[in-house]
């Protein structure tokens, strides 16, 4: 009877949890892009400006619910010391998004070999 009523339970209310990391270079647009999927799919968040948004030293956690999906996502720090750090993450992750500033064609050639180092190491 207990079985059948956790698993009752866990069906009506436990969610599926997803970890998606947000990776790329420092000044890409991963925080701002964190901020606007909250303020997008949280009915009730009122989002931090942006213009507020400074470098991130460490990680930021953000969640967002879509139906019975959580989706958590983990806004880590760009900047070439912090990016040893990346691998550390991916096997907790199910996903990853890598986010690139298009307009900095200069940095273009950098972040695909931080991308591809990161691809690599793990
Ligand atoms: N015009 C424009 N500016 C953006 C966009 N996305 C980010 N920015 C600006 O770019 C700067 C860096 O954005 P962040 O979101 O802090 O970048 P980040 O990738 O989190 O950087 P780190 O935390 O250092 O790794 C900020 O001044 C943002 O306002 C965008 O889509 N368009
Ligand atoms: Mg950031």
């Amino acid at each position: 009877m207990y079985t059948l009523l956790s698993g009752l339970y866990k069906y009506m209310f436990q969610r599926d949890e997803y970890c998606i990391l947000i990776l790329g270079l420092d000044n890409a647009g991963k925080t701002t892009f964190l901020e606007q999927t909250k303020t997008r799919f949280n009915k009730n968040y009122k989002g931090m400006s942006l213009s507020k948004i400074t470098t991130t030293v460490g990680l930021n956690i953000g969640t967002i619910d879509v139906g019975k999906t959580r989706l958590m996502f983990w806004d880590l720090g760009g900047q070439e010391e912090l990016q040893s750090l990346w691998d550390k993450y991916y096997a907790e992750s199910h996903g990853v998004i890598y986010v690139i500033d298009s307009t900095d064609e200069e940095r273009l050639s950098e972040s695909k070999r931080a991308f591809d180092l990161s691809v690599n190491t793990r």
